[in-house]
């Protein structure tokens, strides 16, 4: 009988992510294997392919920071990134690099189980399983999708398709389309589809808060001026609160005139970018409610310029805080002046249910459609293991450790299951997301190493369990709640606390210390000889 090979480490996604751990492994040495459910690399940007997809980072700063040649030299457009051109760049990372051999595409991974007296984890796939001594999820923080619970949608004769995953050979020319919300996604497949559609339904239920994104050509002179100071961006990305390559405000928004907040105002309008206008503006948009109704104001008032019709113009105004996830677009409010453009509120008039030809509201309107487009989401971050069948320690579950809360120790390590290592879990850090990831995988890249040195000296031949204590998550959670306790975003529900799951608990799932403060703790760990895994072998 042939023996099983047993890998060093077992890397789940091909996301920013995955990638990048596949990389740092394989640097260490150890033998590695990547799966992905996927057919080609990407994570989200692969199954998030809908019509207008755009990171909503400027381009400079939505990449990797570890090779600045590549950084340097790698083409880029415009000053964001298209869905395409990020795809074709995690593309390029990986033949860079000579990565895809690693790889093993259309391979679902389904669970896993740990095994105490080997420290070994056997995983689940569909193509069968696997094993390692290391698991390393990089699954992203969207990728169980979240459908709206509409009635009859077997009786619709249409297609209804969720934004993740919408087959490519689509054409939505002449037809008549609804989209169902309007978050970062909706206004983005709503600013794309309104010009090309015959007819466009946009179901909203509550309205959000966007500035213009203002995506022009990075000319030359721009290019070379980041070329010139990456290094200095990268350093300043790191040590800010978002990392999304500006210096975030120090200035209250209710410590300067009216007039001198508005035109601060309207020059970030004009420059663009919807965490810039959040963060970039002024230091207390999003932990002072007087603060933040300037900010929405501000908005509220662009919106009554900008659309013509007084009606849709009302509908679209947010009344709550400018406190979710900010939004930017290329004229998604614009799209409202086109004549084939429809807003419906679903506060006023909900869903009654689907018919043959499309979707009635209880007002007891059918709005007829060829297509229906779900843009309404994901069960994230912990909802990307909420089908996963992971078992550690005496079998435990993961759903079962995360039933009151979704803990982890620095959003990576999870108690009760060892050399198990989360990329992105829950209690991560909210920023930029490359930057992000990057410090996590940096992280777990020492940790790994300095036991992998260990055991090779050893003489004892004891296993490696990496394994964090039910203290340390006790302590990271506490330190979670009390960043996120300032924050308006926890009194305004979204995916960013669970509450956009119906049956879903809220909860915090990430950490809003920024990532400059995350870099520093993560440093803390570094230097006390990694004190959340200690003792390293058994
Ligand atoms: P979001 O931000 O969760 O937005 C989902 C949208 O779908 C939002 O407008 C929801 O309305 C709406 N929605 C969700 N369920 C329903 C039902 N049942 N009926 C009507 N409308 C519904 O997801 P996105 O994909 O846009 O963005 C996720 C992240 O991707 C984003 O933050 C960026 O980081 C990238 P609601 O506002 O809840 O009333």
């Amino acid at each position: 009988m042939a023996i099983e090979k047993i890998y060093d480490a077992l890397v789940v996604g091909t996301g920013f992510a995955g990638i990048y751990q596949l990389y740092r492994l394989v640097k260490l040495g150890l033998s590695v294997k990547v799966i992905d459910k996927a057919g080609g690399p990407g994570g989200t940007w692969y199954w998030n392919r809908y019509p207008g997809a755009l990171s909503d980072t400027w381009s400079f700063a939505y990449r990797y920071s570890w090779d600045l040649e590549d950084l340097k030299t790698y083409k880029w457009s415009n000053h964001y990134v298209h869905g395409p051109e990020v795809l074709a760049y995690l593309e390029h990372v990986i033949d860079r690099h000579d990565l895809r051999k690693y790889i093993q595409f259309n391979t679902e991974f389904l669970g896993a189980k740990y095994d105490e007296d080997l420290s070994i984890w056997t995983v689940e796939t569909t193509q069968g399983h696997l094993k390692a001594r290391y698991l390393i999820t990089a699954l992203g923080l969207l990728n169980n999708e979240n459908w709206p619970s509409i009635p009859k949608k077997d009786e619709f004769k249409g297609y209804a398709f969720h934004t993740a995953n919408i087959p490519q050979n689509y054409s939505f020319k002449g037809k008549k389309v609804g989209v169902i919300g309007c978050g970062s996604t909706g206004i983005q497949v709503i600013t794309a589809l309104a010009p090309e559609v015959e007819h466009l339904t946009c179901f909203q239920r509550r309205p959000q808060y966007s500035v213009p994104a203002v995506n022009i050509p990075a000319t030359k002179e721009y290019r070379d001026n980041i070329n010139d100071n990456y290094e200095k961006i990268w350093d300043q990305v790191r040590g800010s609160f978002i990392a999304m390559g500006f210096k975030e405000s120090t200035i209250s928004a209710l410590s300067v005139s009216d007039e001198d907040r508005d035109r601060i105002y309207q020059r970030a309008w004009e420059r663009g970018n919807g965490l810039h206008f959040m963060f970039g503006t002024f230091c207390d948009i999003t932990t002072n409610e007087a603060a933040n109704k300037t900010a929405a104001d501000f908005i509220r008032n662009k919106i009554d310029q900008i659309v013509k019709d007084p009606k849709k113009a009302e509908k679209l105004k947010p009344t709550d805080m400018f406190a979710r996830r900010p939004l930017c677009d290329s004229g998604y409010y614009e799209s409202f002046n086109q004549d084939n453009v429809d807003l419906v509120d679903l506060k006023s008039a909900p869903f009654d249910k689907f018919t043959p030809d499309g979707i009635k509201t209880i007002d007891g309107v059918e709005h007829k459609l060829d297509v229906v487009i779900c843009a309404t989401g994901f069960n994230a971050v912990d909802g990307s293991y909420a089908n996963l069948n992971i078992r550690g320690r005496r079998g435990k579950t993961l759903k079962e450790h995360w039933e009151a809360d979704p803990s982890t120790y620095l959003g990576c390590a999870v108690s009760g299951f060892p050399n198990l290592f989360l990329l992105l879990g829950p209690k991560s850090v909210f920023a930029n997301i490359p930057p992000a990831i990057e410090s996590q995988v940096e992280f777990l890249s020492g940790v790994i190493a300095r036991a992998e040195e260990l055991r090779k000296t050893d003489a004892s031949g004891r296993k490696v369990v990496l394994e964090t204590t039910e203290a340390s998550e006790a302590k990271w959670r506490e330190l979670c709640e009390k960043a996120a306790v300032s924050s308006l975003f926890t009194k305004t529900d979204s995916w960013i606390f669970g509450a956009n799951v119906v049956g879903k608990k809220k909860s915090i799932l990430f950490y809003w210390g920024g990532l400059g403060t995350f870099r520093n703790i993560i440093k803390e760990e570094i230097e006390s000889n990694y004190k959340g895994f200690y003792p390293f072998l058994q």
